[in-house]
């Protein structure tokens, strides 16, 4: 318990505090990925009340309460999870793109990891393949991520800019 590995690295995940956010938009498979997470997130030591989760409407929110969680100084990572299907919106390059260029700004703004776990599919089907199908579990990954890129932050030095990490 409290220690992930990956690769020859050994990571211990105690202590550590990780927000959740997950979008509500096409929450069959949202869904999934939460389950991943929160599974992966448990057998490293992490009780619910180090892991709580934020519900938002869609990938498109999910910066915005990013943003908030990260700069609170209350978690170590924040994991993002949302799902966006080429199928359901003429608009899907605008909300997968913004959502990834926002949730890598909000880390980069607070030297907080966020975590990119958003699916972005032509297709149901290949979304599911990757909320543990043939794909692996996205959620479950995301979730790893950020308890590797936290763990790692802890043992370096800190930055000497007091607005950023
Ligand atoms: N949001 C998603 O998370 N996935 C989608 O596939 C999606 N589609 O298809 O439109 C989607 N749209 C909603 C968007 O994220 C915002 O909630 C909405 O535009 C309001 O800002």
């Amino acid at each position: 318990m409290g220690e992930y590995s990956a690769g020859d690295r050994t990571i211990d995940a105690r202590g550590l505090r990780v927000a959740v956010v997950v979008a509500r938009f096409n929450d069959h498979v949202t869904g999934l990925l939460l389950e991943g997470a929160r599974s992966m997130l448990r057998d490293h030591g992490l009780a619910e009340a180090d892991a709580p989760e934020y519900w938002v409407p869609g990938a498109f929110e999910l910066p915005v309460v990013a943003k908030r969680l990260a700069s609170s100084g209350g978690f170590d990572a924040v994991v993002c999870l949302g799902a966006v299907i080429r199928g359901d919106t003429p608009h899907f390059d605008y909300v997968a793109g913004e959502a990834a260029a926002g949730l890598s700004r909000v880390a980069l703004d607070t030297g907080v990891p966020v975590i990119f776990g958003v699916l972005t599919t032509n297709t149901l089907e290949q979304a599911l393949d990757r909320c543990g199908g043939s794909e692996g579990h996205k959620g479950a990954e995301a979730a790893a991520t950020a308890l590797e890129t936290a763990a790692l932050l802890r043992t370096l030095p800190r930055s000497t800019e007091s607005a950023k990490a």
